[in-house]
């Protein structure tokens, strides 16, 4: 029998994002996201941006990581009279942060990976003053936290950008964004640096496209990743500057690591596997080990460009601002073979696994393969950030849920992950499951995609009364964080 039980002090928790749980998206002065102009969709329509044409007529250009149509340089979001849009009241964690907090208490977190958004320190991300209520709100979170010994686990930036930043600068591709980026880290810092450990300087760095997360109206070649470089001299700076301002901080960024395997062993597909791979390896090589990777050329080469701008200082701020650990996002795997484009979600279908209700392949061993791989690349600690199954519950008159499959995806991933530390000798910080109370989906808006503990009474329009309840999960996974592992191998 596997030994499951983790060493002492392993983090146990759960993670959110703001513009998915939080709400009150116009209360204390708080500014618009690029997010917040985003519908509702499904699985079929995922949500998109709209946005209002010089000529007064509506367009919807795709703006999710999924889709990457260029936005035309006039173009101004608008809200539509008829339109649903969840991050506007998502879960309304704003309101019952109390009651929240003390739900995970209750099973027993002792993290909480949360982000703070942006606009609600900077509503324009321009100011130079921060809004004081919002710095208020994440206090009191934070206190409210600190009664139950559960530690913050921080993303600074969770997939967006005041909408101004995207509109005035075009996002990322102006270093002018950096400057913004640090003030608004700054101001965290000092804030909540003495209760704050923790950070994450960028969620799914790896993932950013787009309008949306990048702020680039552009979202493939040259424009893109000259963005994406100013994110990482960005993120290196704050780097720097938490260390100073803080002591003893931990500073990671988050990647999405699907695995991806080789869809068979010939040869040219063993070699397209590695070329895309290294598309994602790309960015945890730069900013986990400090310098860009000898690869990078061949990269740029084949999405059609010779490279990107570097200002004087940019090497050193990249060698200096490395992070201290490494996290990431792990639900599923995927495969690829010679002739398969870049890497998208989905590649070659792998006939092995089984796949979720939104399609996404099950695979827990693909976890540990996952851990050790950046383990054996990087040489510092890991931290698994997201990890769970967006599924439909059906929710009794109590709002109980028999989520059985729900239990049996995270005993599986969670001995996976046992395994990689207990046998294989992983150095893993922590697991913060996704979206321990139930919340928007990102990729679709959908409320449906439910991946909590705890049952959230509210539809895919947003209609219901918000009541939380557990669910069967929620008392599976309390026992498991008491015995830190070790009832993994009991029956539920
Ligand atoms: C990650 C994001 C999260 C989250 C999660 C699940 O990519 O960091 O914000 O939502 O995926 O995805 P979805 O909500 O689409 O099911």
């Amino acid at each position: 029998m596997t030994n499951t039980r983790l060493p002492k002090g392993f983090l146990w928790g759960g993670a959110t994002a703001d513009f998915q749980f939080e709400g009150g998206f116009n209360e204390g002065g708080r500014g618009l996201l690029s997010h917040d102009y985003e519908t509702d969709g499904s699985l079929e329509h995922p949500r998109h941006h709209t946005m209002k044409m010089p000529d007064g007529s509506i367009i919807t250009p795709a703006s999710s990581f999924f889709y990457a149509d260029p936005v035309p340089p006039e173009a101004v979001p608008v809200f539509l009279e008829d339109a649903y849009y969840p991050s506007h009241q998502a879960v309304d964690f704003y309101h019952h942060y109390k009651e929240d907090i003390a739900l995970m208490a209750g099973m027993g977190f002792n993290v909480f990976r949360f982000s703070i958004c942006w606009s609600r320190i900077y509503p324009t991300g321009d100011e130079t003053e921060p809004n004081e209520e919002g710095l208020q709100f994440y206090d009191d979170v934070i206190n409210e936290m600190a009664k139950y010994q559960m530690e913050p686990l921080i993303t600074i930036c969770h997939d967006e950008l005041p909408i101004e930043l995207a509109l005035k600068y075009d996002g990322w591709s102006s270093r002018h964004v950096i400057d913004c980026y640090l003030r608004y880290c700054r101001t965290l810092f000092d804030r909540y640096g003495d209760r704050c450990r923790y950070w994450l300087t960028f969620n799914e760095i790896n993932a950013v496209r787009g309008f949306g997360p990048c702020g680039t109206r552009e979202s493939t070649g040259r424009v893109h990743y000259q963005a994406v470089h100013h994110m990482f001299v960005a993120s290196a700076k704050a780097v720097i500057m938490g260390h100073q301002m803080m002591p003893g901080s931990m500073f990671g960024a988050m990647y999405a690591m699907s695995e991806l395997y080789p869809a068979t062993c010939k040869p040219e597909d063993m070699f397209r596997h590695m070329q895309v791979r290294r598309e994602n390896w790309y960015f945890i090589d730069t900013m986990a080990r400090g310098y860009y990777p000898a690869y990078a050329k061949d990269l740029y080469f084949r999405r059609g460009f010779d490279g990107i701008v570097m200002e004087d200082g940019d090497e050193e701020i990249l060698r200096e601002g490395q992070l201290d650990y490494v996290s990431f996002s792990y639900y599923r795997s995927n495969t690829v073979k010679a002739g398969d484009p870049s890497f998208t979600v989905g590649g070659s279908p792998n006939p092995y696994l089984k796949s979720t209700d939104w399609g996404w392949p099950v695979d827990p061993l693909g976890l540990r393969y996952c851990m050790n791989e950046i383990y054996d690349r990087i040489q510092k600690p890991i931290f698994i950030v997201e990890n769970g199954l967006g599924a439909v519950d059906q929710a009794d008159e109590n709002g109980y849920v028999e989520d059985d499959y729900r239990i049996e995806y995270l005993r599986e991933h969670l001995t996976e992950m046992a395994n990689a530390i207990n046998i294989d000798g992983v150095d893993c910080l922590g697991y913060t499951m996704w979206g321990p109370i139930d919340l928007v989906s990102l990729s679709t808006g959908e409320m449906k995609k439910r991946y909590g503990f705890i049952y959230v009474d509210m539809d895919d329009k947003g209609n219901g009364t918000l009541k939380r309840s557990k669910k069967k999960s929620y008392d599976w996974m309390k026992r498991v964080i008491e015995t830190n592992g070790e009832a993994l191998g009991e029956e539920s």
